[in-house]
């Protein structure tokens, strides 16, 4: 059984040896090639698969250190603004700690799977009329008059917590073999921070490239974008909070920033699940996306981070897969069934 991270990589996380721990076991996730992908793009691709965390997605990086950072300091309450995936993994850790855990998300605006781990989990979600941005806004406020601990990537335990995926590609990598870039989805731009954080912390420099959906892509433009609009829901986000960290990463990297459309989003979306047995959450696919659209720099070799589970968002998934065969019970028609 492989530790969680704080006990992993606790001489590089700011946990002594007394303080609570909140886990589920999370990190550790795999690094999988990519043989298809990386004939496409002509470099040797792997993914690392965020999405085999407990609650499906990186976010339980980042919040096993928030909550037990919580917990030392004697908070009674967790509270984020979520696409979702912050809100599902929140719910999680809250429940495990047996902490009051409260989310706000977008009303109508997160996936399925996400709203019924949030529930399931017992936090209590707050649909709120407003986008993601306005509800980080709110959280803020509310955390600033309420002793509620703010748990979203504007917490620096999440960004502490999120820096071990770079520890853990480096090690599974090798000194011998060194990587060149990290394609990554762009939200709030917390991860990408976390990451540039672990890299440099081990003396590593891959280029760092960011993506975002074009009808979301504030960093692209240099702007915050009023109103996002995305089939990718976990990256809807138009002013991140991470920005001048994400920006400094991908400078400072030689990487940089660029949009994809929702269209190579869901073509990186299919080809994934399709060719590669990988199945994402469509926002995530935007790495691999960028990856196939705007190449990464001449890079040999490449690690996309797949941040989420594709089971996350069954709606899309279905909408963007084929149909079942109805078929009555009997032999024949099944085997004509089968045999298309
Ligand atoms: C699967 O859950 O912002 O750039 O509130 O769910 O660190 O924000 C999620 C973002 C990428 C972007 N991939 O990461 C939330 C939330 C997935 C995500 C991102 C998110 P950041």
């Amino acid at each position: 059984m492989a530790p969680g991270l704080i006990e992993r990589y606790r001489d590089r996380l700011p946990f002594g040896p007394g303080d609570p721990v909140v886990s589920l076991n999370e990190g550790s996730t795999p690094l999988v090639p990519a043989p298809r992908l990386s004939e496409r793009v002509g470099a040797e691709v792997l993914l690392k698969i965020e999405g085999a965390n407990p609650t499906g997605s990186f976010k339980d990086r980042g919040m096993t250190c928030a909550v037990s950072d919580a917990v030392r300091n004697g908070a009674e309450a967790v509270l984020c603004a979520s696409t979702g995936n912050t809100a599902a993994s929140l719910a999680a850790y809250a429940a495990r700690a047996g902490l009051r855990g409260a989310v706000i998300v977008p009303e109508g605006k997160i996936a399925t799977g996400k709203l019924a781990q949030a529930l399931m989990h017992g936090a209590r979600v707050i649909a709120l009329q407003g986008n993601f941005d306005v509800a980080l806004r709110l959280v803020r406020e509310l955390c600033a008059k309420q002793p509620i601990a703010l748990v979203n990537s504007v917490n620096p335990f999440r960004i502490e917590g999120q820096k071990t995926a770079a520890f853990e590609v480096l090690d599974e990598l090798g000194p011998t073999h060194p990587l060149d870039a990290l394609c990554i989805p762009v939200g709030n731009a917390g991860n990408i921070t976390a990451y540039w954080k672990g890299f440099q912390e081990m003396g590593a420099a891959p280029r760092m490239f960011g993506f975002q959906a074009a009808g979301a892509a504030p960093l692209v433009h240099g702007a915050p974008v009023e109103d996002p609009e995305t089939v990718a829901s976990a990256i809807r986000i138009g002013n991140p909070a991470r920005w001048e960290e994400a920006m400094a990463a991908m400078t400072g990297s030689r990487g940089g920033v660029n949009a994809v459309t929702d269209e190579q989003i869901l073509d990186a979306y299919r080809f994934l699940a399709a060719e590669e047995g990988v199945f994402c959450e469509p926002a995530i696919a935007a790495s691999v996306a960028g990856l196939l659209a705007h190449g990464a720099a001449g890079a040999r070799r490449i690690v996309c981070v797949l941040t989420g589970h594709g089971l996350k968002d069954p709606q899309t998934a279905l909408v963007q897969a084929g149909s079942v065969v109805p078929c009555e019970p009997t032999l024949d028609a099944v085997e004509r069934a089968v045999l298309g």
